[in-house]
């Protein structure tokens, strides 16, 4: 697929994917949510990938879908919303399942859809002028892209109400302390910080991290004696990883470890 309005850049095991529509806020228009399905589908497969990096060009993270697209201002039909949101589910989908962690990289304003893409993201490192909105209610739509999933388990039933409820903008720092994302930098470091968390990560046994993915995912249905039965599954497979070995040997032999994802 040709690349539109993603911006796609591979580096040391790193996949750095930037939504480019710096001018309307990087708000998603369906040939960028299928761009980034593809490119999150072509991760899965490439194994010279071991971590993604999700970020925005420009001020804005992303403004979630582009209104503009949802609503023509030239009274055109508009598109149906069940099928934008479909589109929107396969990519949401496609970050869950991909058992390669994704880090967001939020450097300003995640609103809508573009809140809940970056909090369907394994770790989520935001900028301190960054904000998150659940602005779907300002235009009489509920929360999509899997936020009325994951945000009351992030943050409880009570925050995630009021802030579906009012649309209110929530500062990075307030998303932080109410443990919506992992931390906030200071604006200037956040592309280096978060370009080296996602080298180490790429570095790890990510064989591993793919199940610790799958386990989290699980454990939101699970009950404990299920979860437990499949951890057990799980620690077997990472058992008979050459990481695990590699992972042991090098610690008898007090050396770095060199993993390879296998
Ligand atoms: O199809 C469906 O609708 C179903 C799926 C729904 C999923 C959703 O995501 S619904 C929620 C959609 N998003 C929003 O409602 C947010 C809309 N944007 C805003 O509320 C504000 O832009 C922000 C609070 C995010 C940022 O405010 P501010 O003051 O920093 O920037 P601004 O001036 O509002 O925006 C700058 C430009 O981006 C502006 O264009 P202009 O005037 O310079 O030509 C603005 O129109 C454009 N822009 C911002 N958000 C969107 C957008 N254009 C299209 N779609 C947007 N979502």
């Amino acid at each position: 697929m040709d690349y539109q309005f993603v911006l796609r850049e591979v580096d040391g095991g790193v996949l750095t994917l930037t939504m480019n529509r710096p001018e309307v806020l990087n708000s998603c228009n369906r040939r960028m949510v299928a761009e980034l399905r593809d490119a999150i589908e072509g991760a899965a497969s490439d194994e010279t990938i071991r971590a993604v990096l999700l970020t925005g060009a420009g001020r804005a993270f992303c403004a979630g879908q582009d209104l503009a697209e949802a609503v023509p201002p030239d009274g055109s039909a508009a598109p149906d919303l069940g099928a934008v949101v479909e589109g929107y589910n396969a990519l949401i989908l496609g970050m869950r399942r991909l058992e390669k962690p994704v880090l967001a990289a939020v450097n300003g304003v995640a609103a809508g859809a573009g809140a809940n893409i970056a909090l369907a993201c394994d770790i989520v490192v935001a900028a301190e002028t960054a904000s998150f909105m659940q602005a779907f209610i300002k235009i009489g739509l509920i929360p999509d892209n899997g936020g009325t999933y994951v945000l009351p388990r992030l943050v409880g039933v009570a925050r995630a109400a009021a802030l579906m409820m009012l649309g209110d903008r929530v500062s990075a720092q307030q998303a932080r302390d109410w443990g919506m994302i992992y931390e906030t930098v200071a604006p200037p470091l956040l592309t280096d910080h978060c370009r080296e968390l996602a080298r180490r990560m790429a570095a790890q046994p990510t064989h591993a991290l793919g199940l610790i993915k799958r386990a989290l995912n699980a454990s939101y249905g699970n009950d404990l004696p299920a979860q437990l039965a499949l951890e057990a599954a799980l620690q077997r497979d990472a058992g008979r990883t050459a990481d695990y070995t590699e992972g042991v040997r090098a610690f008898q032999a007090k050396r770095p470890p060199t993993f390879r994802g296998r």
